[in-house]
């Protein structure tokens, strides 16, 4: 290994006496909106990042102010299952803690913002009542586990989200400081132990998903850790393995790159659980260390072959992995509107943009959900694009439903565009501490303009993944879109093509920091061609890399030499 000194972060996991550093103490400091600087770090293991509001942080600091901070709480939400009991408690704690909004995020998570030092015990006490939690929502752990949202109902469907259960509590960190810090749990004896982890925990975040073909919603090729259920005579025969996906990289850092991972194998049903704990361990011994930017699974994989990691893993396994089999993946979009469930009760997806749930000038979705949770007991799924399908509902009920999403301008007046309806971008500005450029608040905006272009160019309803983010970590899967922009500067981005629909391959950097006006002339020039020379059926993704517009990128740790050769 390395001989270079451990990160920091490794430093501060060590002297933590698992995840409880001086977390108590800082939050009792008065004198300060912040926490100690080392607890910012195990303070993310927890659920919560510490933020400050970039809005205005030129002028407090002109004002000698210390800056606005506040911070962001996320709660695990496993397969994003929400019940109505659930939801009702959780809205409430947006108004009673947080900015009065609730963020559905591109991990079928719940996330709360601009909660100040002084609520964040009562909030969390609040968050665990419902019976979810956020330990391990964040921090160099497996983080929540996701789900296909699609179809929700069948017996296929539970028995895959029982694999996801499985992993979510399998790889759940055993620590009490959860329960002493934030819900005043008694001290634990002696030390605790972490089986899976131990006193270190991972070298980086880690994160798990389960799919069920033909719907790749969780962008599986994107995770750490993923298991693609094969199902044989329609029945369940087990999972495909697969490993070493990442997407966060830095401009400019050749050694960082977005990565797919690869399929290493198959496992049965009743070796998920060995075969996550495992892939972590091998991870927890092998991932380095010493570099930040370097310590996530796909860089062991990328250094020491994948043909080792399958040697390292199935020597952990109780019983070894077997071949691969045969699956086919379609799309990573959602499935909008009513469909019929096997109970032959309904399911709805609704649109939600960015993920954000909010009463505006707009319209009162809040409200809406909330009603629907009160009168209807309805459920609800996070979707991996952001979105909510609302579970469950009695067909008798359905026009009512409608009636109130209607009532609440959630719904109606033609709906979104294909084009919105399959985008997303990332929270950036006004509280992501590492946003270059905006994303919610500005990808509306600049949809309305392509969707006028693809009118011009009659592509009316077609859809095309469009994906974007303020900075290059990549957290709404910006490298796999068809078009992908991601954060340079303010106001300019990287104009990424060529992603597969279905997830399977990575998009090509096409133009480097360029503004909107680049964007939309780029833009208005490939769609021209798309609709003049497109095959039937073909997606806009598909189309980029047929013409010749850029080169399929077929491994990521080629994607600087790609870039460099296309944008010159
Ligand atoms: Fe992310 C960090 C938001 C999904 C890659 N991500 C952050 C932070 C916490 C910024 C920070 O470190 O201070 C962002 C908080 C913004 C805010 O104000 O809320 C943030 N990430 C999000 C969310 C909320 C985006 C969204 O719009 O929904 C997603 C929450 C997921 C969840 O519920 O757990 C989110 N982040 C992702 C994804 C997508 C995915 O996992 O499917 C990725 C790319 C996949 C991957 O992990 O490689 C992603 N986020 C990152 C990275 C880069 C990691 C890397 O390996 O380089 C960072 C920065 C870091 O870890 O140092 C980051
Ligand atoms: Fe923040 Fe960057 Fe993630 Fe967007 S991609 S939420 S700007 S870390």
């Amino acid at each position: 290994m390395s001989d270079m000194p451990l990160s920091d972060v490794e430093r501060i996991k060590t002297a933590s006496r698992h995840l409880r550093g001086s977390l108590s103490k800082s939050l009792g400091d008065a004198v300060t909106g912040a926490l100690a600087d080392d607890d910012t770090q195990l303070s993310k293991f927890h659920g919560i990042y510490q933020q400050d509001d970039r809005d205005l942080r030129a002028e407090r600091r002109k004002q000698k102010l210390e800056p606005a901070f506040s911070f962001m709480i996320r709660v695990r939400v496993p397969g994003g299952l929400v019940t109505a009991e659930q939801w009702l408690a959780l809205d409430d704690i947006a108004d009673e803690y947080a900015n009065s909004t609730l963020r559905l995020t591109t991990r079928q998570a719940v996330q709360y913002h601009g909660i100040v030092k002084r609520g964040l015990k009562q909030a969390m006490a609040s968050i665990n009542t419902t019976l979810l939690d956020t330990l391990a929502a964040c921090g160099d752990v497996n983080r929540n586990v996701m789900c296909t949202a699609h179809p929700d109902d069948s017996a296929l469907h539970q028995q895959v989200f029982e694999a996801a259960q499985q992993v979510h509590e399998h790889l759940t960190p055993q620590t009490g400081a959860y329960h002493e810090i934030w819900l005043d749990g008694k001290k634990v004896k002696g030390a605790d132990v972490e089986p899976i982890y131990g006193d270190t925990y991972l070298p980086r975040k880690f994160k798990s998903v389960v799919a069920l073909p033909p719907v790749n919603d969780v962008d599986i090729f994107a995770h750490d850790l993923g298991f693609i259920a094969i199902v044989e005579d329609g029945e369940l025969a087990g999972f495909n393995v697969t490993v070493g996906g990442g997407l966060g990289m830095t401009h400019g850092d050749q050694g960082t790159y977005p990565r797919l991972a690869d399929v290493i194998g198959f496992c049965t049903a009743d070796q998920v659980r060995d075969v996550s704990e495992h892939v972590v361990t091998v991870q927890r011994d092998f991932g380095d260390r010493t570099s930040r930017k370097h310590a996530r699974l796909k860089y062991t994989i990328e250094d020491r072959g994948v043909d080792w990691f399958v040697e390292a893993l199935n020597a952990r396994l109780a019983q070894p992995l077997q071949a691969a089999r045969p699956f086919e993946f379609a799309t990573t979009g959602d499935r909008y509107g009513w469909y019929e469930r096997e109970d032959g009760r309904w399911n709805y997806t609704l649109f939600v943009e960015n993920g954000r749930i909010a009463d505006n000038a707009e319209h009162r979705m809040r409200t809406a959900l909330r009603e629907l949770a009160a009168q209807f007991d309805a459920n609800f799924r996070i979707t991996p694009n952001q979105n909510l399908v609302i579970v469950g509902i009695d067909g008798q009920k359905k026009d009512a439903v409608i009636e109130l999403l209607e009532g609440h301008q959630v719904t109606g007046k033609g709906g979104p565009s294909a084009l919105r309806r399959n985008a997303m971008a990332c929270v950036a500005f006004p509280t992501c501490t590492q946003a270059m450029a905006e994303a919610e608040r500005y990808l509306p905006s600049l949809l309305s303009r392509i969707e006028a272009l693809m009118s011009s160019h009659e592509l009316g309803d077609t859809p095309i993944v469009t994906r974007m983010t303020g900075c290059p970590n990549g957290c709404a899967r910006p490298y796999l879109a068809e078009i992908g922009l991601v954060g340079k500067g303010p106001g300019t981005y990287n104009l990424l093509l060529g992603a597969a629909p279905d997830g399977s391959r990575l998009n090509t950097q096409y133009r480097e920091n360029i503004g909107e006006e680049q964007i939309l002339a780029e833009l208005d020039q490939l769609l021209g061609d798309f609709a003049a020379h497109r095959h039937e059926g073909e997606r806009f993704g598909d189309f980029v890399v047929r013409a010749g517009h850029v080169p399929a990128l077929d491994h990521g740790r080629d994607y600087h030499r790609l870039a460099a050769a296309v944008t010159g």
